[in-house]
């Protein structure tokens, strides 16, 4: 894992970067609003709205990412189309960096990813204090394909490069008091603009805040990603390192990532504190539990089906995981414990 600095992408003309698929799309959503024989004639303001769609504003400094080296684990495959990289950087949830899909990519660029320090303390044996070149020493590299299905109902299938969340819990060495485990997100209103006010942030208490129970954390999916594609994280998907746990809907999946913290007690999590009724500890996904505002049954996979045309497919329990991990929940009522 190397997370030294390459030279600038600045070098790159956008031709090399931009996909041509970004380039059809463009073209049919002209030509889907009546715009394709006007283009030229397209006032100017109203021309970036229609760019800005797409998030094509490349930022000026764009994030350098690193190629990896890891392992492909075959153990872990999707047996779907892999959401199209293009969409994996350019649709995210990341409320620190604003709270439309295309903020995280155009406000991220310049996040501060080095030195970066991780701590995993609590309930355990020996605390660990990590920089990311020390984790990469310690933790052998793998390549995992999981599906992410966000509790907005749409959902992409990603390959992560990372290493087990167990592994180095058990690094750690875990107490007989450890229950829980509590995640929290890098605390840094200078960089991260939704942090300076609730509103900004759409009205989470930051720093966010995540939770698992001692045997979901322990459970061979969970699984802490440095990369995705192959290549270190970009900012707008949790860089240097985040948390995935994809049989949960995509808000328990925490982004860049200071603190591991073992407890004897559940912690809070931010979307749980913030509506309750919404949004439970737990967050298994689970098509036969609706949102109070929304269905659960479906959902929208992002890149597919075109933009005016939403291909949208069953929802399955646990997201498909269910082989994995429905030995966690044996006696649990799961409509109550949403
Ligand atoms: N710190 C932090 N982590 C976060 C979020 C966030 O706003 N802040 N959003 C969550 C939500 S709602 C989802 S769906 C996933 C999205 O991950 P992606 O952008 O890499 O697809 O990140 C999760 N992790
Ligand atoms: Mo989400």
């Amino acid at each position: 894992m190397h997370f030294k600095k390459r030279p600038s992408w600045d070098t790159l003309k956008s031709s090399d970067i931009t996909p041509e698929s970004v380039f059809n799309d463009r073209r049919n959503i002209i030509k889907a609003l009546g715009l394709g024989a006007v283009g030229a004639s397209i006032p100017g303001q109203v021309q970036a709205g229609i760019f800005d769609l797409f998030g094509e504003n490349k930022p000026s400094v764009p994030f350098i990412t690193s190629p990896l080296a890891f392992t492909v684990n075959t153990g872990f495959e999707v047996n779907e189309a892999k959401t199209p990289f293009e969409k994996v950087i350019r649709h995210n949830n990341f409320y620190e960096f604003g709270t439309d899909k295309s903020d995280p990519a155009e406000n991220a660029q310049d996040f501060k990813v080095d030195p970066w320090t991780l701590v995993i303390d609590g309930e355990v044996d020996h605390p660990i204090t990590l920089g990311l070149d020390d984790l990469t020493k310690m933790m052998a590299l793998e390549e995992r394909t999981y599906r992410l299905r966000c509790v907005e109902a749409w959902s992409m299938v990603i390959p992560w490069v990372g290493f087990p969340l167990a592994s180095l819990l058990k690094k750690a060495g875990l107490t007989s008091k450890a229950k829980y485990v509590a995640f929290e997100t890098l605390f840094d209103p200078e960089q991260m603009p939704g942090q300076k006010s609730r509103l900004m942030g759409g009205g989470i208490h930051y720093p966010y805040v995540e939770g698992l129970t001692i045997a979901e954390a322990m459970n061979d999916l969970s699984f802490l990603a440095v990369g995705l594609y192959g290549k270190s994280l970009p900012p707008q998907n949790g860089a240097p390192i985040r948390l995935v746990v994809p049989w949960k809907y995509g808000f328990k999946s925490i982004k860049s990532l200071v603190r591991i913290r073992v407890m004897d007690k559940r912690p809070p999590t931010s979307w749980n504190q913030l509506a309750p009724q919404e949004y439970g500890f737990y967050a298994n996904v689970n098509p036969d539990v609706d949102h109070p505002r929304w269905s659960q049954a479906s959902e929208r996979r992002i890149g597919e089906g075109g933009l005016f045309s939403a291909k949208r497919i069953k929802t399955l329990p646990f997201n498909g995981y269910e082989e994995q991990v429905s030995g966690l929940y044996q006696g649990l009522n799961l409509t109550k414990n949403f």
